[in-house]
């Protein structure tokens, strides 16, 4: 039976997979991790296997919906021709809307086309899922490197001191942090003598794994963090190490530290403030330390502030760019800091505009997917009345989600690229289905700009696609032509030529590309025969920090990367350890790190007000947490992942259980200012009093959609409860953590003859 190896889409860990496939190539018979892989090593979770079953599962639309009835592809481009078309008649581009869902940042045909199809569009009604996300990061990052790729990461192989936030690796197999088997790795800091403390208000699989819990209070992070800069200045521990001389505005953030002793913030972070302050001592000992947070510290109040403080911490203590602390990756292909000029950019500016409703800030070229609602409800010039989302779920994903539900009935003209009928593409008039993973290439040109190893690794199509149906990046081309005003059968062929010329022309432009000032054509004739994502891929791979260049021009580049490199290389190309970056990795006007960039001390202004009022009441905060078998909202369906105990339950203390009279496995109702639902309770004392916990992407009961398996066990949409209202200022992120809800038993109706 041939094995071929791939790797595993699904979620940011990257896993080699190798996969038997039927002597005809027609079928997967079985998925394993690929021990050669030269980043995972054999690592896989349950999800890579669930593959298989996904490429399978009945539920997944195979054939185009138009207006819910099967259709050809010619007929569904041309109801979208129609339905888009009419609204864009008005000459109103912003009337329609596009929201770009996780999966798109794990496709690479999306990846590299959903921006050709935004930059045709040319609509401000841009949305995604990175604004209930990582976006405070990136902002963060965008304000202190320069651009909001430029996020450190820990360098978890060699670190010796490991402080996570917000983040359960072991559930979600990392974030911000690609790295195939985080708990091998998390346990190997460990074996070599090196410390992982966790800071969540839930002891989680991580915390249980790690040498130190501490249960910190929803959305006080920023507390603890700017306590610890206190820390480290106050006893004269600051050292800023191979970072100093790129290091600016040091004073200011002292400065806004300086009020914020671990003494002050233990009421309101609930943690003492001895072990702040033996936290801060620990990092500033360590060998190597490496600060990390994740989604429990961008989906907050504070989320930008806070994760702005992270990488404070690790400047503080030296740690910011040497081995074992937090570290720049060096992706192969297709990062904004392998380009242009080394050290210098135009940096990162925010709010450059703002959404029509609320006056949101726009955060890199997107609005806040919390008035999503607004801008559909409300009447006027601009007034969204048209929606393409590729791979997204925002019904079930995104804050008040019983309000977006109703907007999306109203729409005027809906279209869905995706693998699946649910919650949000029931509401579609039209539903393009992508090929499933299997089917499609791979690349992870967003996810190895996070990833603990520059490593890469291409994988061609395992499965044929029906010849009817286009590729992922053909559909979004044909959308391009569709909002263009070409047609329904615009020549896609003819687009993505275009694209290509223009990515080449942009190399051809610039003086430290390996194609500059060649003959453009000559470099499309180098690329050719190939076409689509494959040759955007050669081309960023070959002007890649690793890349060959165009040796057939006399243009050879600094290594041997191509995508023919790639090719004979089926479990990877390892270009090594992270390795220091400064200053070229740097993209800010002046060619420094802006330690305490003014939109971020202008937000930490909040942080005295937050002092005084967290402290622990009667009222509960509902904060989130993921499974290993799920994925964010679409990976209920496949009965691998689906079966075992029920996973949409409610996590209560017992000691809040006894006080609300909550009883295990009984019903609660759990309300909040926007919504309630009713979830099972779980009594366990993993939880911080005064905190419950309910994953997110459940609630699959909902009349219209086509998730068989998934509705036996529909559990509840927790975003019918978080507030649209409640943002992070900066990037109008969704606050998804600590939203102050009242929980209350559900009374069974009481039996005949019985006093209630
Ligand atoms: N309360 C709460 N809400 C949250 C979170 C939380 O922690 N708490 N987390 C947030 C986070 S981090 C994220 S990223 C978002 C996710 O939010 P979304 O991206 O909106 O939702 P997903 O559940 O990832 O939905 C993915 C969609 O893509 C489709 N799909 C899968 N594969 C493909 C493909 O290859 N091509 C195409 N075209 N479609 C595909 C699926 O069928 C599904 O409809 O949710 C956010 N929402
Ligand atoms: N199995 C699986 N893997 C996934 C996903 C999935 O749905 N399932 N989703 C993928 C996606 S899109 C993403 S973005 C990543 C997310 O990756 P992670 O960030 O690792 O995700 P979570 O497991 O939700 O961990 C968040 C943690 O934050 C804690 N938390 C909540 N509020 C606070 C707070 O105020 N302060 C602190 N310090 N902690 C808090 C929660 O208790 C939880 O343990 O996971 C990815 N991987
Ligand atoms: S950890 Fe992520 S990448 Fe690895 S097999 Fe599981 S879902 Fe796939
Ligand atoms: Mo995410």
């Amino acid at each position: 039976m041939p094995t071929a190896y791939r790797t595993c889409p699904l979620c940011e860990a990257t896993c080699g997979l190798a996969i038997d496939v039927s002597e005809d190539g027609s079928r997967v018979e079985r998925i394993r991790g690929d021990a050669d892989d030269v980043f995972s090593h054999g690592f896989l979770c349950p999800k890579g296997v669930s593959l298989k079953e996904l490429q399978e599962d009945p539920d997944r639309l195979r054939h185009p919906l138009v207006h819910g009835e099967e259709a050809t592809w010619d007929e569904a481009f041309a109801e979208a021709d129609r339905l888009l078309g009419g609204v864009l008649a008005g000459g109103d581009r912003d009337a329609v809307a596009v929201y770009l869902g996780n999966p798109s940042a794990h496709s690479l045909g999306a990846m590299l086309y959903g921006r050709v199809l935004l930059k045709a569009l040319g609509s401000r009604s841009l949305f995604s899922a990175s604004t209930v996300d990582q976006y405070p990061k990136q902002a963060a990052a965008g304000l202190m490197f320069g651009s909001g790729a430029t996020v450190p990461v820990p360098d978890l192989d060699r670190t010796s001191f490991l402080l996570v936030l917000g983040a359960n690796p072991m559930a979600s197999n990392g974030s911000l942090m690609t790295a195939p088997d985080v708990r091998g790795r998390l346990r190997a800091i460990r074996a070599r003598g090196g410390r992982v403390v966790v800071v969540d208000p839930r002891r989680t699989r991580t915390a249980q794994e790690a040498d130190a819990w501490l249960p910190i209070r929803p959305g006080t992070d920023a507390l603890l963090l700017a306590a610890l800069g206190q820390v480290l200045h106050e006893e004269g521990l600051i050292r800023l190490g191979a970072a100093e001389q790129w290091v600016a505005r040091v004073d200011e953030l002292l400065e806004l530290v300086a009020p914020f002793t671990p003494e002050a913030v233990a009421a309101a972070t609930g943690l003492e403030a001895g072990a702040i302050r033996g936290l801060a001592r620990d990092l500033a000992a360590a060998d190597s330390a490496a600060v990390y947070g994740r989604i429990g510290t961008t989906t907050q109040r504070f989320g930008a502030v806070t994760s702005w403080l992270v990488d404070v911490v690790n400047v503080l203590t030296g740690n910011l760019d040497r081995p074992g602390g937090a570290m720049f990756p060096r992706p192969l292909a297709g990062s904004p800091n392998t380009g242009g000029r080394p050290g210098r950019g135009r940096g990162t500016q925010l709010g450059r505009w703002s959404s029509r409703v609320r006056g949101l800030p726009e955060v890199l070229g997107e609005l806040p997917v919390a008035t999503l609602a607004d801008e559909i409800e409300t009447p006027g010039q601009g007034q969204v009345r048209g929606l393409i989302t590729v791979a997204g779920n925002p019904v079930v994903s995104t804050p008040n989600a019983a309000r977006l539900d109703a907007a999306f009935a109203s729409l005027d003209a809906m279209v869905s690229v995706d693998i699946y009928r649910n919650e949000t593409t029931r509401h579609a008039h039209v539903v393009l289905p992508a090929p499933p993973p299997l089917e499609k290439s791979h690349y992870d040109v967003a996810l190895y700009g996070f990833a603990v190893r520059d490593v890469a690794n291409y994988s061609p199509p395992l499965l044929p696609r029906d010849p009817a149906a286009p590729d992922e990046w053909e559909i979004l081309l044909r959308l391009t032509g569709i909002v263009t005003g070409q047609g329904p059968a615009a020549d896609v062929a003819a687009i993505d030529r275009f694209v290509a010329a223009g990515m080449v022309g942009r190399e051809v432009a610039s003086p430290t590309s390996p194609a500059h000032e060649l003959d453009p054509e000559a470099v499309l004739e180098v690329l050719a025969p190939r076409v689509g994502p494959e040759r955007l891929l050669d081309l960023m791979l070959r002007c890649g920090p690793e890349g060959a260049g165009f040796p057939e021009l006399c243009a050879p580049g600094p290594g041997d990367v191509s995508l023919a490199a790639l090719e004979a290389a089926p479990h990877g190309i390892d270009a090594g350890p992270l390795r220091a970056r400064l200053p070229e990795v740097l993209r800010t006007p002046d060619g420094l790190i802006d330690l305490a960039p003014e939109p971020l001390i202008a937000a930490a202004g909040a942080l005295h007000e937050l002092v005084e009022s967290a402290r622990d009441g009667d009222g509960m905060l509902l904060i989130g947490r993921r499974h290993l078998r799920s994925n964010n909202s679409w990976m209920h369906n496949l009965p691998v992942l689906a079966r075992g105990p029920e996973r949409c339950t409610l996590l209560v203390h017992p000691d809040d259980a006894n006080r609300l009279g909550l009883v295990d496995g009984a019903a609660a109702c759990i309300r909040s200012r926007v919504g309630e639902i009713e979830l099972p309770v779980e009594v366990t004392d993993e939880m911080r009093p005064g905190v419950v916990s309910a994953p997110h992407g459940w609630g699959h009961d909902v009349a219209g959609a086509q998730l068989r398996v998934a509705a036996e066990r529909p559990g509840a949409n927790t975003n019918v409860l978080t507030d649209e209202l409640d943002l992070e200022p900066l990037t109008g992120t969704a606050v998804l953590n600590g939203i102050p809800v009242e929980v209350v038993p559900v009374r069974e109706a009481a039996p005949a003859g019985h006093a209630a």
